[in-house]
């Protein structure tokens, strides 16, 4: 087995290409939508959903080519979220992924339409007849992307952060809202990632399921510990954000310290959940440990 920092690199490499190859091109018209679609998938991002998907496919014995469209699917979404997310009607930033952001570079429609026209790229590519031989699993997973995605998911999340700017939230409603606006889509993603694969038992499919509840809930509490100690340029996005907007955090609620004990214990709860599936997780393993001990 290659050693993991050789793993994500070739996926990030290979997945480049495919996303590289599935977006409209730029010169097809409208073009300069297609060129801001572009300017805010590629050349950019951790990709750390898509690595989901692939080590859950791994587990499952998926074959590459299939994950591809439910991994495409996916940072399609995620990318929408962050265009919608930046924009001066929400969060107002001028900085991801290192550059300037989409309404920015191009100007705000354009940046709202990247968002929609992303939106239903992901759901085309979840549609295409490659994904899956079974149609009925088929219509499972879009239904499951939709759900994690729309306002009971992603979308409710963004909606609920919105309203908590200047409030006092508790661990719980601070819980809720992330589990919706970031866990939804990282659980998806894993799901995803093995529906593509051999049938796995439902039991399976929960612990799968906790892991994933677990690290989407890990990845925000140490994403609120960056914006509080990273700085702007390993960051790749404005730090500081969340104390400038007045957002509530895991560090403004319980310190530094226990936020940090907290996404320790959350990781070891994810570690946890894989132990029935032996040598097929650890990819799934080493992903844990990526998300909890990443520096930007
Ligand atoms: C606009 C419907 C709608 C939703 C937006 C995800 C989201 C909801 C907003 C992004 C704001 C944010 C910074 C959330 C914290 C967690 C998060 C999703 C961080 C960004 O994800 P990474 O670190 O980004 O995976 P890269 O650039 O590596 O892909």
């Amino acid at each position: 087995m290659p050693d993991f920092q050789v793993w994500i690199s070739a996926h990030q490499l290979r997945f480049e290409d495919v996303l590289r190859k599935l977006l409209p091109a730029a010169d097809i018209a409208p073009q300069r939508l297609h060129a801001a679609m572009r300017y805010s998938v590629l050349d950019g991002g951790k990709r750390v959903r898509p690595l989901l998907a692939f080590a859950a496919g791994e587990l499952a014995g998926a074959d590459i080519t299939r994950v591809n469209y439910a991994a495409a699917a996916v940072e399609l979404i995620h990318a929408y979220s962050l265009v919608h997310d930046d924009m001066p009607c929400m969060d107002d930033d001028v900085l991801r992924r290192g550059k300037p952001t989409c309404h920015v570079e191009y100007d705000e429609a354009t940046a709202l339409l990247v968002g929609d026209a992303l939106q239903s790229l992901a759901f085309q590519m979840l549609s295409d007849t490659t994904l899956t031989a079974d149609p009925a699993r088929q219509l499972k997973m879009v239904k499951l992307l939709a759900v994690a995605s729309g306002s009971r998911g992603m979308a409710g999340g963004q909606a609920f952060d919105l309203a908590s700017v200047g409030k006092q939230l508790d661990v719980s409603e601070l819980e809720f809202m992330h589990i919706h606006k970031t866990g939804a889509l990282i659980r998806a993603a894993i799901l995803l990632g093995a529906y593509c694969g051999d049938t796995l038992s439902d039991a399976h499919f929960d612990k799968l399921d906790h892991y994933g509840k677990c690290v989407g809930l890990a990845f925000q509490v140490v994403d609120d510990v960056l914006d509080a100690e990273a700085d702007t340029a390993t960051l790749g996005k404005t730090a500081g954000k969340d104390a400038d907007n007045d957002k509530p955090t895991y560090v403004t609620l319980l310190g530094a310290v226990d936020a940090k004990k907290m996404a320790a214990e959350l990781h070891q709860e994810a570690l946890q959940s894989l132990s029935e599936f032996g040598d097929k997780a650890q990819r799934l393993r080493e992903l844990a440990d990526f998300i909890v001990m990443r520096k930007y």
